[in-house]
């Protein structure tokens, strides 16, 4: 009975699909209640006919991350729709992958603003429901280069390993009121965000970096969005009441070797 999260109430930020989504999918199979939010109606509309397809009632919302007046309205509008918010998944985010010397100033800020500024405001602004209910749960959705570098992304590793810190730093302020925060570090997960990493040439060879990861990957596969289900719904449930401030890696074995000699 650990495992379950009947009478919670979860809200997965950038949830229409994608990992987002099947990490809602789990929380609402183990007895959720889900909320979610994406940047236009366009993706909310097409997240709410993903979940009744899948047979789960869901609130969906349109809310930018970064907008802290948008998200303290967002915050009022599902109290007042649904109640106060036991776990909240600080899942949206973008990339921009460019070499760093031509990667431009306002692409850096704007991948640190979404992946790692809107993480913040959304953990401000529904702290308090946490606080005044007596637990909560935050999930940051972090990544491998939480702690590893990689050329043409130093805006998301930068972001990516500020939300590892951002983590430590709440459950470090906020243990002490029974809130557990911590982090899922996806390895390289098939997903819209990974497909120019996986596109085939045009004669149907695979993609350089696709050989690259299988390689690196000691489960010699990318992973699923369905491989974040159970980690999910582990740092969601009671079951981890005392785990607080750790980044749980979800990589296929990746950050425990370097790699195996291509073939
Ligand atoms: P994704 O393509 O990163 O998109 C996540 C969702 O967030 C999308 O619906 C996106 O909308 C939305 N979003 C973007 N900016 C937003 C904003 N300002 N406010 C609200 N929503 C916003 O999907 P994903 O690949 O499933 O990744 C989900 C999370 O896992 C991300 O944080 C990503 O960095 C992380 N991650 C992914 C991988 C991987 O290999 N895929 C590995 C490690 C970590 P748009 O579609 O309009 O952008
Ligand atoms: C990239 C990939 C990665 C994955 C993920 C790995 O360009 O290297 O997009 O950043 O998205 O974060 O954990």
């Amino acid at each position: 009975m650990n495992f379950r999260l009947d009478g919670k109430i979860a809200l997965v930020t950038g949830a229409s699909y994608g990992i987002g989504f099947a990490m809602a999918k789990a929380l609402a199979e183990a007895g959720a209640k889900i909320v979610f939010n994406d940047i236009n109606q366009e993706l909310v509309d097409k997240g709410l006919a993903a979940y009744k397809d899948a047979g789960i009632a869901v609130n969906g919302y349109v809310c930018n991350v970064t907008d802290e007046a948008a998200v303290a309205a967002f915050e009022k509008r599902v109290r007042e729709d649904v109640g106060i918010v036991d776990i909240l998944v600080n899942n949206a985010g973008i990339i921009k992958r460019a070499p760093m010397l031509e990667m431009s100033v306002e692409d850096f800020r704007q991948v640190i603003d979404i992946d790692l500024n809107g993480p913040f405001i959304m953990a401000k602004v529904f702290l308090p429901g946490m606080i005044e209910k007596g637990h909560g749960k935050i999930i940051n959705v972090c990544s491998m280069t939480s702690e590893l570098g990689r050329e043409t992304i130093a805006g998301y590793a930068s972001a990516k390993g500020g939300l590892k810190m951002l983590t430590k730093n709440i459950c470090a302020e906020f243990g002490d009121r029974n809130i557990q925060c911590n982090g899922i570090g996806p390895g390289y997960i098939a997903t819209p965000q990974t497909a120019p990493l996986r596109e085939k040439g045009a004669d149907g060879s695979p993609h350089p970096f696709d050989n690259f990861i299988i390689n690196k990957t000691p489960a010699a596969r990318w992973g699923t969005p369905e491989d974040l289900a159970g980690p999910a719904v582990f740092l969601a449930s009671d079951a981890s009441n005392f785990v607080n401030g750790h980044i749980l890696y979800v990589d296929g074995g990746m950050l425990a070797t370097i790699g195996k000699v291509p073939s």
